[in-house]
């Protein structure tokens, strides 16, 4: 919970970060379920990028993306794999097509991308 609310980008939300961690280790069930909502709305927040596809790899799941700088990771642009989170059709996307994704990232540690949309 609290790492999705850690990767917003400003110092506010840092700090809100931080104290929720705290609390939600520490305090009653009532404080807790108040910053709940906050990790909510951070959802919406999750890291985004924008670029180019290049492949589909239907059957492993996989997307070779050329994509820009993505600010809150410190990721500059670069081409690369990404995983695709179950749910996700991929019989909609195109090779060549500009589109934007946002990412999740796993109990492994690793990036996969959970929503994903073609641009016009
Ligand atoms: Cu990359």
């Amino acid at each position: 919970m609290q790492s999705k609310l850690c990767h917003r980008r400003t110092a506010f939300a840092r700090t809100i970060c931080a104290v929720a961690t705290i609390l939600i280790g520490a305090v009653a069930t009532s404080v807790a379920a108040s910053t709940a909502g906050a990790i909510v709305v951070a959802q919406a927040d999750e890291p985004t990028g924008q670029g180019t596809l290049n492949t589909i790899d239907t059957k492993a799941r996989k997307l070779n993306i050329t994509h820009g700088p993505i600010a809150a990771l410190n990721w500059p642009g670069m081409t690369m794999n990404f995983g695709v989170a179950p749910g996700i059709d991929l019989g909609s996307l195109k090779p060549g097509s500009k589109i934007s994704f946002t990412l999740n990232r796993g109990v492994d540690g690793v990036y996969v991308i959970d929503a994903i949309r073609t641009d016009e």
